[in-house]
């Protein structure tokens, strides 16, 4: 989330409707073991654990802030104890056994042993005004992960994105109930939300389902080890290895802060291999900037408080330029002589007025040519389009299809989560 960050679409999957046999089918496994470890890690976690959906909270916040004892809390505090008792290591009872096997052939590389990662630490304190014996203790426990590493390489090259296969990754009937379960228990919170902020149920429920399927799957890395993986050892390989190693050394520097402010354990939390975390998959910048207390209990807690998660994603909107009652696409047709390079050039950028969008071809709905502002052609490609049947899809995006895409850089990935909200909003209002 928050994030431009791990996989982008470019080299995307075709999935193996023609010739290419196992190569096709490697890219395949790649490109879907790229999407499982993004958003579906904790699916697999050990068995003892498959009860307990939430993580322990890392917060050790001051006695008395947390005084309910919800179910969840319960479970925390049962955990907590194993934890203590050393019975229990997190990253290692929660990971995904796939990676965790082949992280545990390589011996582990604390960051105490490299003098670049402990000047840095040294470095980083200074400039953020941090404790540095304790900024150097929590590089030094940080352990190279090999899966990282390797997950934050794009997907192959040379294959057609498909969005149908995409959508079905992320819209099916699980998907779907969960999401309404959640939209149910959260019913009050959610009206509150688009009351103060003025984005909509159906967005941020399709935002924490494609996510973290409400909170099933909210990665398994230890962040301290993903964000220090992607700092000192960005693989070089990636065709924009200086920018993305830039992004998550600031990202390791704003965990390091938030930590220290919040006085959590920089060891404990959770996330993805790219260091999202909770519910809404917040990137430590985007929790600095954007977590609310939306519950009004004290802390913020992504990982336990769905009310502070609904808060959150909206404020997440607003910072980004949400509007209300804005939609966030139209149908779109597309005559014979439509001037598709010139549309399709802004890429999910709205570029076009409703006139200059028609002028050059597109054709819009009553509703769709009543739009007060700019518009952009969105593709959705569903495979090779020279294939028969393969041909794209298209909407016509507006600025607040642009804003979803915030979250996560993909035109595909906003169009699911668009979807996924629908669905949800479909089931919801039939048991109504
Ligand atoms: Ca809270």
């Amino acid at each position: 989330m928050g994030v431009t960050y791990a996989y982008d679409w470019r080299g995307q999957l075709n999935m193996g409707l023609t010739a290419g046999g196992r190569r096709a089918a490697h890219r395949q496994t790649r490109w879907l073991a790229v999407q499982h470890e993004r958003h579906a890690l904790a699916a697999n976690a050990a068995p003892r654990l498959a009860t307990l959906r939430r993580q322990p909270r890392p917060f050790s916040w001051p006695p008395g802030l947390n005084t309910t004892m919800s179910r969840t809390s319960l479970h925390r505090r049962t955990l907590a104890g194993l934890l203590a008792a050393g019975l229990l290591r997190p990253e290692l009872a929660l990971a995904q056994p796939r990676a965790r096997r082949r992280d545990a052939d390589a011996p582990a590389r604390p960051y105490a042993r490299r003098d670049d990662a402990m000047r840095w630490a040294d470095d980083v304190a200074l400039r953020r005004n941090l404790d540095a014996p304790w900024v150097r203790d929590a590089i030094g426990q940080a352990v190279f992960v090999p899966s990282v590493a390797r997950l934050i390489l794009p997907p192959p090259r040379g294959t057609a994105k498909n969005w149908r296969v995409y959508r079905s990754r992320f819209i099916d009937p699980v998907r779907i109930r969960a999401g309404a379960r959640f939209w149910e228990r959260n019913r009050t919170t959610l009206a509150r939300a688009q009351a103060e902020f003025g984005v909509p149920p159906e967005i941020i429920v399709g935002i924490v389902g494609v996510e973290t399927i409400y909170g099933q799957n909210m990665g398994s890395f230890r962040v301290i080890d993903a964000l220090a993986t992607l700092t000192f050892d960005f693989p070089a390989t990636h065709p924009r290895a200086e920018a993305r190693q830039a992004f998550f050394q600031g990202e390791l520097e704003q965990f390091l802060s938030l930590c220290q402010r919040h006085r959590m354990d920089p060891l404990a939390p959770l996330g993805s291999y790219a260091g999202a975390m909770g519910m809404p998959q917040f990137m430590p910048s985007s929790w600095t900037r954007y977590a609310i207390d939306f519950d009004r209990d004290g802390p913020i807690d992504l990982w336990n408080s769905e009310a502070d998660v609904i808060g959150s994603v909206a404020n997440y909107f607003v910072g980004h330029g949400w509007q209300p009652g804005l939609p966030t696409h139209y149908p779109v047709q597309l005559a014979p002589e439509a001037e598709m390079d010139t549309l399709l050039a802004p890429d999910i950028l709205p570029s076009f007025s409703v006139a200059s969008f028609v002028a050059k071809g597109a054709v819009l709905n009553a509703e769709g040519r009543e739009h007060p502002g700019q518009l952009a052609l969105i593709e959705l490609q569903n495979g090779d389009p020279s294939l028969p049947g393969n041909q794209a899809s298209y909407v016509a995006g507006t600025e607040n299809f642009y804003v979803i895409t915030r979250y996560n850089w993909s035109a595909y990935y906003a169009m699911a989560v668009i979807d996924l909200g629908q669905e949800v909003a479909a089931v919801v209002a039939q048991g109504r």
